[in-house]
């Protein structure tokens, strides 16, 4: 019985600084996703996009900006990723900004903690993702999902799985970050996070980097990967809003990419940050079709 991958588009960029990242679902789509899952012989299942709030475009209120937005689109989006994990299905979730792994993420821990499964969850971003309404230096909540799912965030946004919080810090481990805010630096310390940055990987290789990443898990593991696309070097990826240069290469984020797929324990996806008005043709989609490829197990030599 092949496994069924369930696509859900949210077209949203509430969370964000700039706008377009809400027209990530649809260059997904343009770019193949669904072709190339099925040619690596899964069943996909596009569930089309879920519906939300436009974006105020306003400025913070008590340090975030959109709250209400941003919660109405979590909403959808823990909703849909509950539903296909409820029927046996790999829910993918076709961002939309970063803000939206609060409601997949809380929807994951929910279904990890009654399937008596341990959750890990890998973080590939160029940032770290763990700014607080008090530290964010924009009020964006795409920079403050990770706070939000330890149990750190805005009210209205935490303890979605049915605990305070989502996940533990030992239970995230962040690959390729290299732009951390102040606040944010101390805010890894204190929590005792595992931030893999880009001189680690530097001088480590990704092969060992994600050896070191991978090295506890096991059968029980599901393994939740939310990709942020800016997590790339920006000469690869040209199609985000908060591109950092000094990111991984092509094959380096293809080995890290590889190396997950090994496991077999890949079990749930964000796909996140895409802004298809910064991107050229596509590329930005084309090159996550790519990487999504090879984390469902696509390799050069493998039937
Ligand atoms: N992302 N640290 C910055 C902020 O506004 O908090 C940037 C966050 C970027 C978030 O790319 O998902
Ligand atoms: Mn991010
Ligand atoms: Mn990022
Ligand atoms: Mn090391």
């Amino acid at each position: 019985m092949s496994q069924t991958v369930s696509l859900i588009g949210a077209p949203t960029d509430v969370g964000a600084s700039v706008r377009g990242a809400g027209m990530g679902p649809d260059a997904l789509r343009v770019a193949g996703l669904a072709q190339a899952l099925h040619a690596q012989r899964f069943d996909v299942v596009d569930r089309g996009n879920l519906a939300g709030p436009p974006n105020p475009w306003q400025a913070p209120a008590d340090g975030v900006r959109h709250l209400d937005e941003v919660v109405a689109w979590n909403w959808a989006v823990y909703g849909a990723v509950e539903q296909a994990l409820a029927q046996g299905q790999f829910p993918l979730l076709m961002g939309g900004d970063h803000c939206l792994a609060i409601g997949s993420i809380s929807a994951v821990a929910r279904h990890c903690r009654a399937a008596g499964k341990q959750l890990r969850v890998i973080w590939l971003d160029a940032h770290s993702d763990v700014n607080t309404a008090t530290s964010s230096p924009t009020g964006n909540l795409h920079g403050m999902p990770v706070s939000c799912l330890l149990g750190h965030g805005p009210k209205p946004l935490v303890g979605w799985s049915g605990e305070p919080a989502a996940i533990t810090p030992e239970q995230v481990d962040f690959i390729g970050i290299r732009s951390v805010d102040a606040d944010e630096k101390q805010a890894i310390r204190d929590l005792g996070l595992s931030v893999y940055d880009m001189r680690h990987i530097d001088e480590h290789g990704m092969r060992h980097t994600m050896t070191e990443v991978l090295q506890d898990v096991d059968e029980n593991t599901h393994l939740h990967v939310s990709f942020d696309l800016d997590c790339l070097d920006p000469m690869e990826a040209p199609g985000v809003g908060t591109g950092v240069r000094g990111g991984p290469t092509y094959r380096e984020m293809q080995l890290c990419m590889e190396m997950i797929a090994d496991t077999g324990r890949l079990a749930s996806l964000d796909v996140v940050e895409i802004n298809p008005a910064l991107d050229v043709r596509n590329r930005t989609a084309e090159l996550a079709v790519e990487f999504i490829q090879s984390l469902f197990g696509a390799s050069t030599l493998a039937r």
